[in-house]
């Protein structure tokens, strides 16, 4: 028996699915999760001292890879000097100040502790500077657990939503509209019957959660022109695709300005943290200053405050940016090259350092044909590729994430792994 299935054995004795966050069992892919140890750079190595070149990047904080020297020392740094105070501190400002100088559609910003609590804060927000109740989201978007938001599409074009988990209440999810991202007919659909009751349209400007899928041109544009039509505001949820896509986030690469936009992960170089911002007009509603409550013991944390701001300098560098786009662009050729020449059929969707290979093929413009793919292939390749050193996102409908960290040498040997991973995910399905 593994070390990591020991210690599985003994987690889930008193932990729900032995894990803090459900995707971390390997539900989607079977076998036991790996128990990390440590990491660095682009490197994990689990409880039984193997190495694996690390896609999953924490889910998105670890642009930088792991266990960056400036970082670290930041943490320590601030560590010694008091790990939360429950009151302001300067580096909270400071972070503030560079994410405030790279997203110039954030007048104000609020920090918290995650990315489901800037989203559930924000939709609180829109609805009580609209005084509407209704939201839009896309279906396959992932917002975090806030009730309002685990919803899933009803039947029909844009539906009423319907509880997505037990325990979110019929009455929660009939305010909470669901389309088919990437559809505009749909969109204009939800617009003109709820139009006047719609407090916000929120969207993950690149999704990522249904594995990466771009928005289709104009698509952005479009949602910021109905909402501004209907007199809903635009909300971008960037927790992924801040400061991943690019220095200013999705926002930047195009030129789109949200009235809000919800930000976590890297912000926070992997230290618990989210945050919510926007028009000054509507953060201004927020308590202290606005009848909007919101609160939180930890919000601000000085650790995280220092860890984000540390990442952000970083990650600001002369062609940090250019070397990301390079490794990930000779990730995903190389992906797509491989599975012609063994004739797999992959799709693969990249924005920038975030990309997924969809087995299936393809177009992938939206959750319905994403869920085209063959999740059993992709699970026997995740578990080839773990075999050779390589550890992906346990799903199909993820997003596999390059950092920093990841050289031309890392990226060699993970399409190395891939050809070996592909042939044999293809003679598992026809054996013949
Ligand atoms: P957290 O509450 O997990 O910090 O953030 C929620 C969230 C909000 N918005 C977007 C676009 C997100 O992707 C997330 C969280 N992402 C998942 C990964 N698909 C976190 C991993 C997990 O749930 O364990």
């Amino acid at each position: 028996m593994s070390r990591s299935q020991e210690l599985y054995a003994r987690a889930r004795r008193i932990m729900p699915g032995g894990v803090s966050s459900p995707v971390r069992a390997f539900g989607a892919v079977g076998g036991t999760p790996l128990f990390i140890d440590k990491a660095k750079g682009a490197y994990v190595w689990d409880v039984d001292g193997r190495a694996y070149i690390d896609y999953v990047g924490s889910w998105g904080p670890m642009i930088l890879g792991h266990s960056h020297p400036d970082v670290v020392s930041s943490i320590r740094e601030a560590a010694a000097r008091g790990a939360s105070y429950g009151a302001p501190c300067i580096r909270e400002v400071e972070l503030a100040e560079r994410i405030l100088r790279r997203m110039p559609s954030i007048d104000r910003i609020r920090f918290v502790s995650s990315g489901t609590e800037a989203v559930m804060s924000v939709l609180r927000l829109a609805r009580a500077f609209t005084g509407r109740s209704k939201i839009l989201k896309f279906e396959g978007g992932y917002h975090g657990h806030a009730d309002a938001l685990l919803v899933s599409a009803g039947s029909g074009l844009a539906t009423l939503g319907i509880p997505q988990s037990p325990g979110v209440t019929a009455a929660t999810a009939a305010d909470t509209l669901v389309a088919p991202y990437n559809d505009f007919s749909a969109v204009e659909a939800a617009c003109s019957v709820h139009g006047h009751d719609l407090a916000a349209i929120i969207v993950e400007p690149v999704a990522g959660n249904m594995g990466c899928v771009p928005p289709a041109p104009r698509f952005l544009e479009t949602l910021a022109q109905v909402a501004r039509r209907v007199g809903a505001l635009l909300i971008f949820d960037e927790v992924i695709t801040g400061f991943r896509v690019g220095p200013g986030g999705a926002q930047g690469i195009f030129d789109i300005h949200p009235d809000l936009t919800c930000l976590g992960k890297i912000i926070g170089g992997g230290l618990p943290v989210g945050a919510y911002g926007g028009r000054s007009e509507i953060m201004a509603r927020v308590a202290p200053d606005g009848p909007v409550y919101q609160a939180g013991t930890l919000s601000g944390n000085p650790l995280a405050m220092a860890s984000g701001c540390t990442t952000l300098d970083v990650l600001m560098l002369p062609e940090a940016y250019d070397t990301l786009e390079q490794r990930a662009r000779e990730l995903a050729g190389g992906l797509a090259e491989a599975a012609r020449s063994l004739d797999v059929a992959l799709t693969v969707n990249r924005v920038g350092s975030m990309l997924t290979p969809f087995f299936t093929a393809g177009p992938v413009t939206d959750f319905q044909s994403a869920k085209t793919s063959d999740t059993s292939r992709y699970a026997r390749f995740f578990h080839a590729m773990r075999e050779r050193g390589v550890y992906l996102p346990p799903s199909q409908f993820e997003t596999w994430f390059v950092s920093r960290a990841h050289d031309a040498g890392a990226i060699r040997t993970t399409l190395t792994a891939a050809i070996e991973s592909l042939e044999i995910a293809r003679r598992a399905a026809d054996p013949n």
